[in-house]
């Protein structure tokens, strides 16, 4: 219905009463939905910090300015005339267009692209021998907000790109809030933090045009790690299938750096801290990645969210590797200090020490999401930093960064980042300084306020740096000579690797140089992986077209690690998805038997049918379609299944009317698509009664691995199931190892 100008304001005289009852018409509100109840200035994470309740952020039923003014129109500008210029005079556009100019602010230099959730950590107590942390003593719960996010994109860059991904967490502890900022891979690309620009500078698009976006695949990036061989290792694992996380739900998570956790008696141990999802390792195919890209830039965000909306709450556990706290730093030959090497877990076994659950998304993705701010230096007695010169650096650069970003430094106001513990600093004044300070002497000693705030003990729980020996040393611009070794890892990091995800890396690196135009970047590239592994190189250059070339640096071999594989395993099916194809001949009571069986395993079913509304005869059974043929991709799920129509017939379901075997040119092309696919991403298949035919018509064996048929929905649930808990159907994918390695 076309809206007639209303031109009279509410209140003012006017001959013509409207006649359309605009919103602006004044009427009694109703009262708030929940979700439009009045955010609080408090923590978010639930635990009050003492704000005064006068201090929420937003709060009565009507709109008002941000001085608590009522208003009665937000429609129309205040103009000189119906037809007239807008008046200067109108404070309410002029306040309303100057904050909406404001509302962007800096997105993150790095790691711009994010999503974050709530939860708690409770502890096991396990690590309370080696740390006086109160929050690793046994049994504490902690309240946790965790950001993952990709390194290289923008704010609005898509979630499946190939890249590392970060996974930091904010613990609100009682004795000041904690931070483990980490990635999802254990090595990092350099090993002194001076270098970070460097990297970075070359990663990100190209200066000139601004492309590519959120990609590795390009000349800047592989000039850099080709000339700077100590990236190698960590490259690798980006060309690894842990570079195309299948979620932020099935990723480790590594604190990288060394950390030394100080006891209750003052003894220190150094430790590598993992992160381990309950819900498994997992990563997506390079091909199902670059559909979701265009299909769904959003897939890594909604996933996590979904989940956590569903209650099926993603749940990693937090373990320790520990090492002595030994003069040279060294385990095994391996320099704890260096940030490009890691420990294989056979060699130093994950201890588990509490469990991570998250269970709540933020209400506020700005407020929560871009403003929360995390820093290595955030630290907690019981847990200190060492002396890796990445860590170093890093204790530099988020302080800093936070200044621009957040617009001055009293970002720990900011109510994501209000520590839960009390605060007392002296810290006074500055850009958006919200606190209102009493007292006359915010300084050291003081007699005018008491002498307050006081200094702590150790025995009060005071943060005190260990005192740490230092070698005689001379100043100097210059790396030890145990960070040399820029190959071994490399090496042992694809060794352990089995044939299908060598087969990956071989691809992801052909891709890669493949769209870097300089010839003389590949050939150094291919180098590189010459001192790699022999094999691995020979497969990149046989698919670029180059030639091979030889090692040029003799690399020592280790025992390869079973542990880095993110193959063989089994793991819980819940928190999955399973599209269920049917149409209008389908049997919605076999349907809704189908969702259901799958509902009860907490895996997620969405049934995906030629239109939207629901599937089902009239007084039958009725069952809501979530996706259609349009909307649904193979990409969104785990595993597809085919309705029947209950009865055996040859031509009933899903859109054909094929014989048996004989391929059908009425199969919707949509469902063919689906099903091959599924099929090429090596994702479990099944079909029951006569859906069994839609399979044959898009070509796909019925007797094949990891293809279930059966009559009726219980005769393939199970079995999906069962074949979900390996992720994928490995055996699938062609891969027959690499000679030479
Ligand atoms: Fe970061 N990094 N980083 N980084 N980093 C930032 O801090 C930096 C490094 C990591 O979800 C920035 O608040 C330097 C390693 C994560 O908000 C910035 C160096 C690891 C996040 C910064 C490193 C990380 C960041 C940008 C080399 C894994 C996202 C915004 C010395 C252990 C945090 C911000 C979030 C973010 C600097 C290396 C992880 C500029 C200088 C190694 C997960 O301060």
């Amino acid at each position: 219905m076309p809206v007639e100008d209303n031109t009279v304001i509410p209140g003012a005289p006017s001959s013509e009463p409207p006649t359309v009852d605009e919103p602006t018409t004044p009427r009694e509100p109703l009262p708030p939905k929940p979700d439009q109840q009045a955010p609080e200035a408090v923590s978010p994470t639930g635990s009050p910090t003492g704000a005064p309740v006068n201090s929420r952020a937003q709060s009565g039923q009507y709109l008002t300015t941000a001085q608590g003014l009522r208003l009665g129109d937000t429609d129309h500008s205040l103009r000189a005339g119906a037809r007239g210029p807008v008046l200067l005079q109108d404070h309410h556009l002029r306040e309303k267009i100057t904050h909406f100019d404001h509302e962007r602010i800096p997105e993150r230099v790095v790691h711009a692209r994010g999503a974050g959730a709530h939860g708690v950590f409770r502890s096991y107590g396990t690590a309370s021998k080696i740390t006086k942390a109160g929050f690793l003593a046994a049994d504490v719960e902690t309240p946790v907000f965790v950001r993952f996010s990709t390194v290289l994109g923008s704010r609005g860059s898509a979630d499946a790109v190939r890249d590392t991904r970060g996974f930091s967490t904010k613990f609100y502890t009682d004795e000041g809030t904690y931070d483990l900022v980490g990635n999802n891979i254990p090595v990092f690309f350099i090993q002194d933090g001076i270098k970070f620009p460097d990297v970075i500078h070359a990663a990100k698009p190209h200066p000139d045009r601004e492309i590519p976006q959120a990609q590795s695949a390009h000349d800047t990036f592989w000039d850099f790690v080709s000339l700077h061989t100590e990236a190698q290792a960590h490259t690798l694992w980006n060309m690894s299938d842990r570079g195309i996380p299948r979620s932020y739900r099935t990723m480790e998570g590594f604190g990288v750096h060394t950390f030394r956790l100080v006891a209750a008696d003052g003894s220190t141990t150094l430790v590598k801290f993992h992160w381990k999802p309950k819900q498994g390792v997992h990563s997506l195919v390079w091909e199902e990645a670059q559909i979701i890209n265009g299909m769904d830039p959003d897939f890594h965000r909604r996933d996590l969210a979904d989940a956590i909306e569903s209650g099926a709450y993603p749940q990693w556990e937090l373990g320790v590797q520990t090492f002595p706290d030994t003069e040279d730093q060294m385990f095994e030959g391996i320099d704890l200090l260096d940030p490009t090497k890691f420990v294989p877990e056979e060699l130093a076994p994950v201890q588990p020490i509490g469990l991570m659950t998250l269970n709540a998304n933020p209400t506020n993705y700005f407020a929560e999401t871009e403003q929360v701010a995390f820093h290595p230096g955030h630290l907690v007695p019981g847990i200190d930093v060492t002396n890796d010169p990445l860590l170093q650096v890093r204790l530099f650069s988020y302080l800093d960064t936070q200044i621009s970003r957040l617009g001055g430094p009293n970002f720990a106001q900011i109510p994501i980042n209000r520590p839960q513990a009390p605060v007392n600093d002296m810290l006074r004044d500055g850009m958006h300084q919200t606190a209102v300070h009493g007292g006359v002497a915010p300084y050291r000693p003081n007699s005018l306020d008491g002498g307050c705030p006081f200094l702590a003990g150790q025995d009060v729980g005071a943060f005190v740096d260990v005192p740490e020996a230092l070698a005689e040393s001379i100043k100097e611009r210059r790396n030890p000579a145990s960070f040399d070794d820029h190959f071994s890892q490399a090496r042992l990091f694809f060794r352990s690797m089995t044939p299908v995800e060598q087969d990956h890396i071989v691809q992801a690196y052909t891709f890669e140089l493949g769209k870097c135009y300089e010839a003389a970047i590949r050939e150094r590239q291919l180098m590189a992986l010459a001192n790699i592994d022999a094999g691995l190189c020979a497969a990149v250059a046989h698919g670029l077209g180059m030639p091979v070339p030889g090692a040029t640096v003799q690399v020592p071999d280790s025992e390869p690690s079973p542990a880095l594989s993110q193959i063989g395993g089994t793991w819980p099916a819940a928190g999955r998805v399973v599209g269920i194809i049917a149409d209008d001949s389908s049997d919605a009571s076999q349907v809704a038997a189908a969702r259901e069986a799958l509902d009860a395993e907490g895996i997620t079913p969405l049934v995906i049918a030629p239109v939207g509304g629901f599937l089902g005869a009239e007084g039958g059974v009725a069952v809501a379609v979530q996706r259609t043929y349009l909307t649904a991709r193979s990409t969104e799920f785990d595993a597809v299944i085919v309705a029947g129509s209950g009865a055996p017939a040859p031509d009933a379901a899903v859109g054909r009317d094929a014989k048996a075997g004989a391929p059908s040119p009425t199969l919707d092309p949509r469902v063919a698509l689906l099903l091959t696919e599924a099929f090429r991403h090596a994702k479990a298949i099944a079909a029951w009664g006569s859906g069994v035919s839609a399979l044959q018509a898009a070509g796909i064996p019925d007797d094949g691995t990891g293809v279930v048929v059966g009559d009726a929905p219980d005769a393939v649930v199970r079995p999906v199931q069962e074949l979900l808990a390996a992720h994928r159907v490995w055996e699938r994918f062609p891969a027959e190892g690499l000679s030479g390695s």
